[in-house]
C-alpha cells in the first residue's frame, strides 16, 4: 500500500506559494476484520507532574492534546513498526482503509475490512481514532467516478450514512470533507461533487451531524497552512460562513504536508488561531516535512502548543520509510531503521515544555436525530407523474428533503413539481432542478440531465430549506 511517487514540482503560485499536486494511489489490499467496541481510550499514562514524559503521545497529553500517526494495514506485520506506532502515538488515522474506494468498492456494498484492522488495531492499543475520509474527489470507486448531479449527491449522502453508521460512536473526528478547494484561486475546486451543486460541502455536514452526532465533523485540506494563500483564506471563508450559518462543523484539518513548493511559515500559528477563533477546533492532520528539519517540526509543534484549540498533532507514517513521499526525502520522525530523528527529540522536547493546563474543547451541540418521514408513494396514471417529498435530514432552524419524482406506465418528458409551504419554510439550496418561488409556493422544473423518466421509473431532486421540517404534499405535471 502507498505510493513513492514525490509531488511534482507546482504550476501557479498562490499569492507567493507554489501549487502542489497530490498523487492518486492504488489502494493495497484489504484483509478481513471484526469490529470492536471501544473500550478505553488511552493507554500510555501522562507523565506525572514535573517529569519530562518519553513518548510523544504521552507528552502531548500534558496539555490535553494527542499525539497521532497514520497506519496501514500492509505494515500491522511488521514489528518494528508496531512497536514504535503502539508505543509513541495515541490517536490513529487509517492512511487508505477508510476511503471511499476502500468502504463502497461496489455501490451499496460497504466494505470495512481494512478499516475495522486499523480500527481494531487501535482501540485494541488504548487509542482513538480519526475518520478519514467520507467526501472527497480522490480516490472514489469506479462507479462513483463516473456520477455527476442528483445520483451522485444521493450516492454521497449514502455513503456518509453507511460508513459513519458503522463507527457511529467510535471515531473522535471525521474528516467529512477532504481538499474541496482550488490550489490557485481561492474557490472550490471543480469535480463531479462541486458540480452536484456548492451546497454539496454543507449538505455533508448535515448528513454526517445526524448519522454520528459525537464525532467531531472536521474540514480537512493541504495548503492551507499559510495563512497570505488564497486557498486558506477560501477555507476561511467558508468555515465562518458555515458557523454563520449553523451548518455543523467542529474542526479544520490542517493536513500540513510542507515541502520548498509548499514551505513552512511563520504565519502557521496567525493561521490556526485565526480559525480556532471562529470557533473550531485544529488539528493537524498530515503532518510530514520533506528533509525532516528539526527547526520546522519544533516550530509546528510549538504553533499548535500556543493555540488552546489546537487539539492534537498526526504525522502521516511512522519511519521515513512508510511515507508517502518515499524514504529519500526524510520527511518523519524516525529513520528507515526505526531510530528517533532529531526531529522526534524536537518534537517531544516542545511537548514537554508545554503549558500544563489544558483548555477542554467544547463538545460539540448534539443536533436531534432527524426523523425520517414515511411517506406512501402515489402511482400516477399513463404519462403522468408523481411526487414525494421526503424529509432526510433536520436540525434546529432547518432540513433537507428528497423528492421522487416517477412515471407511471408510460413515459414522461419534462416535469414540473408543485407544493406550498405550511408555515413560512424557505429554501436555501435546491439541487437536481430549477426551482422558481412565488409567496408560500414552490415549483420545481427538471434539470437538463433529468427530465425524461422511463415508465415505471423514478428520478429525484433535492434541496435544503430552513424553517420547521415540513413534508408536504406534492403535485406533479408532465408536459
Ligand atoms: O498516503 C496516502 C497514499 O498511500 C495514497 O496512495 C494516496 C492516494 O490519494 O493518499 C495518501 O494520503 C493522502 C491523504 O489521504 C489526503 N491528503 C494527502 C495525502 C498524501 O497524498
Amino acid at each position: 500500500m502507498g505510493t513513492n511517487a514525490i509531488p511534482p514540482p507546482g504550476t501557479r503560485r498562490p499569492l507567493g506559494g507554489l501549487r502542489r499536486a497530490l498523487v492518486a494511489g492504488a489502494l493495497g489490499t484489504l484483509v478481513l476484520g471484526t469490529l470492536t467496541a471501544v473500550t478505553g481510550q488511552v493507554s500510555a499514562g501522562a507523565a506525572s507532574a514535573g517529569a519530562a514524559a518519553s513518548t510523544l503521545g504521552a507528552a502531548a497529553q500534558q496539555s490535553g492534546r494527542y499525539f497521532g500517526t497514520a497506519i496501514s494495514t500492509s505494515r500491522l506485520g511488521d514489528s518494528q513498526y508496531t512497536t514504535i506506532a503502539n508505543r509513541e502515538f495515541d490517536m490513529i488515522t487509517a492512511e487508505n482503509e477508510m476511503k471511499i474506494d476502500a468502504t463502497e468498492p461496489n455501490q451499496n456494498q460497504f466494505n470495512f475490512s481494512g478499516g475495522d484492522r486499523v480500527y481494531n488495531w487501535a482501540v485494541q492499543n488504548g487509542k482513538r481514532v480519526r475518520g478519514h475520509t467520507l467526501a472527497w474527489h480522490n480516490q472514489q470507486p469506479n462507479w462513483m467516478r463516473s456520477m455527476e448531479g442528483n445520483p451522485l449527491r444521493q450516492a454521497m449522502i449514502n455513503h456518509i450514512n453507511g460508513v459513519m453508521n458503522h463507527y457511529k460512536g467510535k471515531i473522535y473526528a471525521w474528516d467529512v470533507v477532504n481538499e474541496a478547494f482550488d490550489d490557485g484561486n481561492g474557490g472550490r475546486r471543480n469535480s463531479n461533487l462541486q458540480r452536484t451543486g456548492n451546497d454539496w460541502i454543507e449538505v455533508a455536514f448535515r448528513t454526517a451531524r445526524a448519522a454520528d452526532p459525537a464525532a467531531k465533523l472536521c474540514y480537512n485540506d493541504y495548503n492551507i497552512d499559510n495563512w497570505s494563500w488564497a486557498k486558506t483564506q477560501g477555507v476561511y471563508n467558508m468555515v465562518r460562513d458555515f458557523k454563520q450559518r449553523g451548518v455543523p462543523i467542529d474542526c479544520v484539518g490542517l493536513q500540513s504536508h510542507f515541502n520548498s513548493q509548499s514551505a513552512y511559515n511563520s504565519n502557521y500559528r496567525t493561521t490556526i488561531s485565526s480559525f480556532a477563533a471562529l470557533g473550531v477546533d485544529v488539528q493537524i492532520t498530515e503532518l510530514d516535512i520533506q528533509g525532516g528539519s528539526a527547526q520546522t517540526y519544533a516550530a509546528v509543534t510549538n504553533d499548535c502548543l500556543a493555540v488552546p484549540r489546537c487539539t492534537g498533532i498526526t504525522v502521516w507514517g511512522v519511519r521515513d520509510s512508510d511515507s508517502w513521499l518515499g524514504a529519500n526525502t526524510s520527511p518523519l520522525l524516525f529513520d528507515t531503521s526505526g531510530n528517533k530523528k532529531p526531529a522526534y527529540t524536537s518534537v517531544l522536547n516542545a511537548l514537554n515544555a508545554a503549558d500544563p493546563n489544558p483548555t477542554p474543547t467544547p463538545t460539540p451541540t448534539v443536533t436531534p436525530t432527524p426523523t425520517p418521514t414515511p411517506t406512501i408513494t402515489p402511482t400516477p396514471g399513463p404519462g403522468a407523474c408523481a411526487a414525494t417529498v421526503t424529509t432526510t435530514n433536520s436540525w434546529p432552524g432547518g432540513f433537507q428533503s428528497t423528492v421522487t419524482v416517477s412515471a407511471g406506465s408510460a413515459p414522461v418528458n419534462g416535469w414540473t413539481v408543485r407544493w406550498t409551504w405550511p408555515g413560512g419554510q424557505s429554501i436555501s439550496s435546491l439541487w437536481s432542478g430549477q426551482h422558481t418561488v412565488s409567496g408560500s409556493s414552490v415549483s420545481v422544473r427538471n434539470a437538463a440531465y433529468n427530465g425524461s423518466i422511463a415508465a415505471g421509473q423514478s428520478t429525484t431532486f433535492g434541496f435544503t430549506a430552513n424553517g420547521t421540517a415540513a413534508t408536504p404534499t406534492a403535485t406533479c405535471t408532465s408536459p
